[in-house]
């Protein structure tokens, strides 16, 4: 290693849950066996870039309170790159296997477009170099645009079409960046593909051109060989008052009404659940029941706030519901689950960075361990089954076979009564959880 960022924080090991230090793992066991894979494969967690590393900790009432050594570097090259040396410090700490970034993250802007490319490029030769030196893999990376003000009205949804090209031009780069650094997935998520106003927006305009942007970006990916998963990520609100992306259901909608279903899976993320009004558990169903989970973003939002705070997951009923979920799936691979998510403002030292890492971390591993639990049980899984056996045999086995119309259903039940339903039993079902803890 080339000098050491955290001196004060030790390699993260796992100590068990009687281990009172701070800086070890109390239930993430990344070799450990849980249903069949090790922790590790299951969880397949990455860093997120733009909150980890380049985050100030400002709000929009305060500046900048991060404590970072690196940002004692005034040259923004040199920066930057110090700052690349410490992600492979914080994730060799961490046994963190991937990461993800923004364009802008890693390197930055330009004064031109052409500059932007030449600033990136150097940083990726040097995250290329240090992959490969500390086994680490790129989960995804993406292209920052929305915090230049020429994104202030969106990019591939601008009013302007000289800003369509320059959101293209940009994605472009990005793409080729993630390929070159053997990304595993793609994202684009909306910046700022939505509106404040309906009464200055032509809908129509901006939701074709969004359709055609992806369109070419899922091109160029074929084009140049791009092999990883091309997500779509939703939020529903933040920064614009309507984002067009704004939950799994209407990103299914889009995509299938463009015909571009079969060329984007889908980045979930809790804190976006939540402020759409649906569970991370709903929407993560949504997208697996129609072939399209493709990763997930590792966060948890504040219930009692209306926005993307984007917490570092605590909650172990929040993780079980997850983890259930993926197990009922083949796992998540290609995709992982990256934390979005930065320490709160008053978390402002470096170490901070590792004890919010290793509370999440923990967090899904525990949630991991109780979901295989209750899925071994099979309790719920079979109340549900016991719930919708009418479905089986009989008239309803007839109805999902295609075998009937409303003259043949009426003639079934004219005479037939009384017909008995039976309790849901929600209580127990929720509470079924709470046996495995
Ligand atoms: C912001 C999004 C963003 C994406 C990547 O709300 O979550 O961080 O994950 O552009
Ligand atoms: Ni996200
Ligand atoms: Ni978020």
């Amino acid at each position: 290693m080339s000098k050491e960022f955290f001196p004060n924080v030790p390699k993260i090991k796992y100590e068990g849950p009687e281990s009172d230090n701070p800086f070890a793992f109390k239930f993430y066991d990344p070799d450990k066996k849980v249903a069949g894979k090790t922790m590790r494969e299951h969880l397949r967690f990455s860093v997120a870039y733009w909150h980890t590393m380049t985050g100030d900790g400002s709000d929009p009432f305060g500046v900048g309170v991060n404590i970072r050594p690196w940002l004692s570097i005034t040259d923004k090259m040199e920066q930057a790159k110090a700052r690349m040396h410490a992600l492979f410090e914080v994730l060799d700490k961490l046994d963190i296997d991937f990461f993800c970034f923004h364009d802008r993250d890693i390197a930055p802007e330009g004064e031109t477009l052409r500059e932007s490319h030449r600033n990136l490029d150097e940083i990726v030769s040097l995250a290329k170099q240090l992959m490969g030196e500390h086994k680490v893999d790129l989960l995804w990376g993406t292209a920052c645009l929305f915090q230049h003000p020429r994104f202030t009205h969106g990019a591939a949804t601008s009013c302007n079409a000289d800003i369509f090209a320059y959101a293209a031009g940009q994605v472009k780069k990005a793409m080729e960046v993630t390929k070159e650094l053997g990304g595993h997935n793609y994202v684009f998520w909306g910046g700022r593909e939505g509106y404040d106003t309906i009464w200055n927006t032509d809908m129509k305009l901006e939701l074709d051109n969004m359709a055609r942007f992806l369109e070419m970006a899922a091109d160029y990916a074929k084009k140049i060989g791009f092999n990883g998963q091309l997500l779509v990520e939703p939020k529903p609100k933040e920064p614009t008052a309507h984002q067009y992306d704004y939950d799994v259901g209407n990103i299914l909608a889009f995509l299938l009404g463009y015909g571009l279903a079969d060329r984007f899976r889908i980045n979930i993320e809790q804190n976006h659940a939540i402020l759409a009004g649906h569970t991370f558990q709903h929407e993560i169903r949504l997208a697996r029941q129609n072939g399209m989970l493709g990763s997930l973003d590792a966060n948890q939002g504040d219930y009692l706030l209306g926005w993307d705070t984007d917490q570092m997951t605590t909650s172990i009923p929040e993780a079980v519901a997850v983890m259930y979920e993926v197990l009922h799936t083949d796992g998540l691979a290609p995709g992982g689950m990256n934390f979005d998510a930065k320490l709160r403002r008053g978390s402002f030292e470096p170490d901070d960075i590792f004890l919010g890492h290793i509370a999440a971390m923990d967090t899904y591993a525990r949630g991991l361990e109780i979901a295989a639990r209750m899925k071994d049980a099979g309790t719920v899984d079979t109340f549900v089954a016991d719930r919708y056996s009418s479905w089986k045999s009989g008239i309803g086995a007839e109805i999902v076979a295609g075998k009937h119309d409303f003259d043949s259903l009426e003639k079934y039940i004219l005479d037939k009564a009384p017909i008995e339903i039976t309790s849901g039993r929600r209580e127990w079902v929720e509470a079924e959880i709470n046996r495995f803890i």
